[in-house]
């Protein structure tokens, strides 16, 4: 890509002086971690709420799961889970994002009042979604994606898997572009374990300044995935369970944001929220001090 419409600030992105926390909330059945347990309208309400007052700046909103080997939930099913949780949250003035890749759930989404679309698909499971999110004014996450979860394993083929996600990441910021959006709006991501194994996942992640570097705030999403149950095996040598995860996250949150990371995508926010208070006083040498994303940006 071009890179001309690289822009160091960002438009309508929360920014509240650290990483931005999104908090996970799948209203699904089959979600790998938390599926199944905020399926009802008041749970699932109640649990962004409290992640809100944990300090989630963006409450993020699925009605579809995307674990590897998920099919398809038909679209009135995704958006009748979503948008009566979206309306109640925003009632609240919690902010909410929506998670999918479906712009008649998107666009519905955001008159329910979400305010940023997250799109796992980074815009290429639905050709509507640039108009969409280019009409509503809103920032865009695009993540990096290669097809849907039931056929992902088998695309997770890479020569340099730093440099492919980058260019496949760039060649969606030019789509967006093209479709209207403004630069200013979007958000990147590496998407970990979408279509990777876990030596990508952790390439990826040791070489994130390759996507830092290309001027656009980067969102970071590990919690609780494969990667890290294979990193930390139990004494039988079986991957450790999405629920001994957490500390792991935990110390990814606190890495990324270092590092330079716009944002991480968390299940369990207070406890990255207290590791990037603790790696930004590092990086400071101060407690609480402002915090602005990207490299080298003090
Ligand atoms: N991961 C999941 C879902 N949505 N969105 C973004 N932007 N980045 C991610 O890494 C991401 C995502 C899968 O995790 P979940 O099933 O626990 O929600």
């Amino acid at each position: 890509m071009s890179g001309g419409h690289r822009s160091g600030a960002a438009g309508g992105l929360p920014q509240p002086g650290r990483c931005v926390l999104l908090g996970v909330l799948n209203v699904t059945p089959d979600s790998f971690s938390d599926g199944g347990r905020y399926l009802s309208y008041e749970d699932a309400v109640a649990h962004g709420v409290r992640m809100h007052a944990e300090g989630a700046d963006l409450i993020d909103i699925g009605g579809e799961s995307t674990r590897p080997g998920a099919h398809r939930v038909p679209v009135p099913t995704e958006a009748e889970r979503v948008l009566p949780v979206i309306r109640a949250l925003t009632a609240q003035g919690v902010p909410c994002s929506v998670d999918t890749t479906r712009s008649e759930v998107a666009e519905a989404a955001l008159e329910a009042g979400a305010t940023v679309v997250n799109d796992v698909s980074g815009g290429l499971a639905d050709p509507g979604m640039g108009k969409v999110v280019a009409a509503a004014g809103v920032p865009w996450i695009l993540m990096h994606w290669r097809g849907h979860s039931d056929r992902m394993s088998e695309l997770a083929r890479y020569a340099d898997v730093v440099t492919e996600v980058r260019d496949e990441l760039l060649a969606r910021v030019d789509a967006a572009v093209a479709a209207g959006v403004d630069p200013a709006n979007l958000v990147i991501d590496p998407g970990i374990g979408f279509a990777k194994r876990a030596e990508h996942d952790w390439q990826l992640l040791h070489r994130l300044d390759a996507l830092l570097g290309l001027g656009f705030p980067v969102l970071v999403g590990v919690s609780r995935k494969s990667f890290l149950g294979r990193l930390l095996p139990g004494q039988d040598g079986a991957p450790r369970p999405a629920a001994g995860r957490e500390v792991a996250t935990a110390a990814i949150s606190a890495l990324a944001a270092s590092a330079g990371a716009w944002g991480v995508r968390v299940h369990d926010v207070a406890s990255s929220r207290d590791a990037i208070a603790v790696g930004a006083a590092w990086r400071y040498g101060v407690a609480g001090a402002p915090w602005r994303y990207g490299t080298g940006t003090a």
